[in-house]
C-alpha cells in the first residue's frame, strides 16, 4: 500500500545563485519524498508575498534561519499526518495559520518550500513525475524558452536600462532543435559582442547573459538582430524585452529616465512603437511601472494585436491583481512566478484566471536561483506554452532547459507550442 501521509518536514538553509541564502524543504511521505528550493528576485514587485529575511549582519541580513524555523516547528506540526495529496487543503491550512495578507508571518518562503515540496512528495510516492502528477495525461505541448541574453537594469553592471533582451526560438518543430539554434544564436552574440565592444564585454550578469558595457537600448537591440541574422534564423528567432520599468521610473517627476531621455508615459509608448517597427520585437513586459494599468491598456490597446504584452511586476502571480488587468484590457499575457504568491494552489488559480480570459501564460524563474527545475515540470504540465529560465548558460539556468529535454525525451507524442505564440486571443 503507498502511503501518502506526510510523515517529516525539514527545511535547512542553502545558497542561491547569487551567493544569498534560501530555504530547501524536504518532504517525507510513508513511500516517498520531495524537495523544493526556493528561488528570489532582485526586481521585485511591491506587491509581492513577503519574503522573510533575518536582517542583521549574518549573510548582510539575508539569512533564512527564522524561515527555516518557522517551517521546522508550527508549519511542520501542524502538517504532520496529512495526505501529501491534499495540495489545496494543506495550503490552505498555511494560508489560514499565516493570517496575514501578504504571508507576512511565515514567510512565503516559508510556506513555498513547504507547498512545493509537497508536490513533489505526493508524485514521488505516485511513482509519477512532477509534470504528470500536476498534469494528468494528453495533447503535452513543450514550451518556447524565452531566453535573457543580454542583460541590464537589476541584473548587471553595466548602464543598459531594459532589464532584459531575450530571444524566442519559435519556428522549429521541437524543444530540442529550438534550444539548439537559441545556443548557436547565444555563442554568435558572444563573438559579435566581442568584436565590437572587445573581451570585457563578454562578461556575464544574473541570469547568464552578456552584460556589456552598453548604454542605450538600440545599441542592445542591433548587436541582438545581427547576431540572430549572422547565426541564420531571421525569420525563426524573435526578441522579446522585459522592461521592468519600475526601476527607471521616477515618480515625483511621472517620468520615464531611459536613454538620456525623460519621458511622459505617453512619449514612452511611442518609443516601444518605433522600437517594435525596427525590431524583430514579438513581447514586451512590465513597459511601464507597477501600478500603470492605464498606460499598459494603450499600449495593448495599441500594439496588442501584433506584440505580447506582459504583466510581471503590475499582476504578481495574484489573482485579484491580474482580474483588475484583464477588466481594464490592460495585457495579453502574464507571467508566473510560485514565489510571488507562495502557494502551488495560488500559482494554479493565478494560471487558470489567465487562461480563461485568453491571455497567453508564461512560466518564469527569477534573477537568483538553484539547481531546482520545478518551473521546467510545472510549465509543462499546465500547457503553458512558455518559460522563462534564463540564457543557456549558468546551472541553474540550464537546469531547467535540461529537464524540459528530458521532458520532450519521455514525451514523443508532444508538440512544440512554436508558432502558436503568434495565436493570441483578440482581447
Ligand atoms: C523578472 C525576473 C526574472 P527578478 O523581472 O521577470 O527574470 O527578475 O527575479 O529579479 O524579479
Ligand atoms: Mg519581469
Amino acid at each position: 500500500m503507498l502511503d501518502f501521509r506526510i510523515r517529516s518536514i525539514k527545511a535547512i538553509e542553502v545558497l542561491d545563485s547569487r551567493g544569498r541564502p534560501t530555504l530547501k524543504t524536504i518532504v517525507k511521505t510513508g513511500s516517498g519524498q520531495g524537495y523544493f528550493i526556493v528561488p528570489a528576485g532582485a526586481s521585485k514587485g511591491a506587491n509581492e508575498a513577503l519574503e522573510l529575511r533575518d536582517g542583521g549582519r549574518r549573510y548582510g541580513g539575508f539569512g533564512v534561519l527564522k524561515a527555516v524555523f518557522n517551517v521546522n516547528s508550527v508549519i511542520s506540526k501542524m502538517l504532520i499526518g496529512e495526505d501529501s495529496r491534499e495540495q489545496e487543503k494543506i495550503d490552505k491550512m498555511m494560508i489560514e495559520a499565516d493570517s496575514t495578507e501578504n504571508k507576512s508571518r511565515f514567510g512565503a518562503n516559508s510556506i513555498l518550500s513547504v507547498s512545493g515540496a509537497i508536490a513533489r512528495a505526493a508524485a514521488d510516492t505516485a511513482g509519477l513525475a512532477l509534470y504528470r502528477y500536476l498534469g494528468g495525461s494528453g495533447n503535452w505541448t513543450m514550451p518556447v524558452p524565452l531566453m535573457n541574453v543580454i542583460n541590464g537594469g537589476l541584473h548587471a553592471g553595466n548602464e543598459l536600462k531594459i532589464q532584459e533582451f531575450m530571444i524566442a526560438p519559435i519556428g522549429f518543430d521541437s524543444f530540442r532543435e529550438a534550444l539548439a539554434a537559441a545556443a548557436e544564436t547565444y555563442m554568435t552574440l558572444r563573438d559579435v559582442i566581442k568584436e565590437v565592444y572587445g573581451k570585457n564585454a563578454i562578461n556575464i550578469g544574473d541570469e547568464g547573459g552578456f552584460a556589456p558595457p552598453m548604454k542605450n537600448t538600440r545599441d542592445a537591440l542591433l548587436v541582438l538582430s545581427e547576431s540572430i541574422k549572422k547565426a541564420g534564423y531571421s525569420d525563426k528567432i524573435f526578441i522579446l524585452l522585459d522592461c521592468a520599468a519600475t526601476n527607471f521610473y521616477d515618480k515625483e517627476k511621472n517620468k520615464y529616465l531611459l536613454d538620456g531621455m525623460e519621458l511622459e508615459p505617453g512619449d514612452l509608448l511611442e518609443y516601444y512603437s518605433e522600437l517594435v517597427d525596427e525590431y524583430n520585437i514579438v513581447s514586451i513586459e512590465d513597459p511601464f511601472h507597477e501600478e500603470d494599468f492605464e498606460s499598459f491598456s494603450e499600449l495593448t490597446e495599441k500594439l496588442g494585436n501584433k506584440v505580447q504584452i506582459v504583466g510581471d511586476d503590475i499582476f504578481v502571480t495574484n489573482v485579484k491583481r491580474i482580474e483588475i488587468g484583464i477588466a481594464k484590457r490592460a495585457a495579453n499575457a502574464v507571467l508566473i512566478k510560485p514565489n510571488q504568491v507562495g502557494t502551488i494552489t495560488e500559482t494554479f488559480e493565478a494560471i487558470r484566471t489567465a487562461l480563461r480570459a485568453g491571455y497567453s501564460v508564461i512560466i518564469s524563474h527569477r534573477s537568483g536561483e538553484t539547481e531546482d527545475s520545478f518551473i521546467a515540470d510545472l510549465s509543462v504540465a499546465v500547457r503553458a506554452g512558455q518559460i522563462k529560465a534564463g540564457a543557456p548558460c549558468r546551472g541553474e539556468r540550464v537546469a531547467k532547459y535540461n529537464r524540459l529535454i528530458e521532458i520532450e525525451d519521455e514525451l514523443p507524442d508532444s508538440r512544440y507550442y512554436g508558432e502558436r505564440f503568434f495565436r493570441r486571443a483578440v482581447l
